[in-house]
């Protein structure tokens, strides 16, 4: 608990993310950052250091929603880094800019990964998605803009069917779509040209986390000679597996996977959900950022170019 007055929007954002009313990892960023904004602008501290401390208390509630997309933790970061300043003012200042800035990282990082992303599909393919990524579906959207063909085959994605959201984006850019359950990919493999997914997480040796389903489609892919490409903004790449720690896979709500009374049919049964699993690099053919395409093993450059000072907690501190 804190005794900082935190502003009703942080309140509302970290719901909305535990809940995933706001949800997918880039989507995720965007919000956390208005919401440390909504906060700057809501706080009535006057003396600097106390406001720099309700802001860290508005970062650790965002912070505790959801485990494993690191985009929140490295959004908290780059706007905490942010707040210097001798009086609230200009450190309120500070924070509005920071946020602002990081709102126009983020489309502008989506914008040019589409681009590099598109250049890896050509004319008349046929792609296969999982979930749904903003960041995949910007490819698809330059490979359009580029006056390429494409449909898609796309994965339903249990338990919440997420693959629904990914069919809908892509009609709306007049991409025929071929729904099927996530258990038929093998068998549409050798009708794909490439498996396009997003991520949740990259580590610093290349492993993709992303949504539960990607590794097992990468490893079919693999079996069948299809390319699989990761679209992942650079705010993707975690910062704490440079120094050796594994990315927490979250556990979600057994009853995304069945129903009550479905499951008192069956009798005793356990029931896991675990929201996300970790592709190995072997397994993934290139991840395409806004600051290039990398084979998944040489991430670990740009991760070194980007996070060289390591990764701090600046919502940690009390
Ligand atoms: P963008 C989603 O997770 C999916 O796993 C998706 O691949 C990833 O976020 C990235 O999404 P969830 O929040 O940032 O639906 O590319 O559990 O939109």
């Amino acid at each position: 608990m804190t005794d900082h007055d935190l502003a009703p929007e942080v309140e509302e954002t970290a719901e909305a993310i535990a809940s995933m009313e706001v949800r997918g990892a880039a989507t995720i960023a965007g919000a956390a950052a208005d919401a440390l904004a909504a906060q700057a602008r809501a706080t009535d501290a006057e003396d600097a250091d106390e406001f720099r401390a309700t802001m860290r208390a508005a970062g650790r509630r965002l912070h505790e929603t959801r485990p494993t997309a690191v985009s929140l933790p490295n959004t908290l970061r780059y706007v905490l880094r942010r707040m210097d300043g001798a009086d609230a003012a200009t450190v309120r200042e500070n924070v509005l800019a920071a946020a602002a800035e990081f709102d126009d990282r983020l489309d502008a990082a989506q914008d040019d990964l589409g681009q590099i992303g598109a250049n890896r599909l050509q004319d008349g393919d046929t792609i296969m998605t999982h979930c749904h990524s903003t960041d995949a579906l910007s490819c698809v959207e330059a490979a359009l803009d580029q006056g390429k063909e494409i449909s898609a085959i796309v994965k339903e994605t249990r338990p919440r069917n997420q693959g629904h959201i990914t069919a809908e984006a892509l009609r709306e850019m007049g991409v025929p779509v071929t729904l099927i359950v996530d258990s038929a990919a093998r068998r549409y493999l050798d009708e794909v040209d490439h498996v396009l997914v997003g991520a949740d997480s990259i580590g610093a040796d290349g492993s993709v986390i992303n949504k539960i389903g990607t590794s097992g489609l990468a490893v079919n892919a693999r079996e069948r000679g299809v390319p699989i490409m990761t679209a992942a903004q650079t705010i993707k790449l975690h910062p704490e597996t440079l120094a050796g720690h594994t990315v927490e896979i979250e556990m979600r709500d057994e009853a995304e996977v069945i129903a009550e009374d479905a499951r008192e049919a069956i009798g005793e049964v356990t029931v896991e959900n675990p929201a996300f699993d970790v592709t190995p690099p072997r397994y993934m053919d290139a991840i395409v950022t806004e600051s290039g395409q990398f084979p998944p093993e040489s991430i670990v450059t740009l991760m070194r170019e980007l996070f060289g000072e390591g990764a701090t907690e600046p919502w940690a501190e009390t």
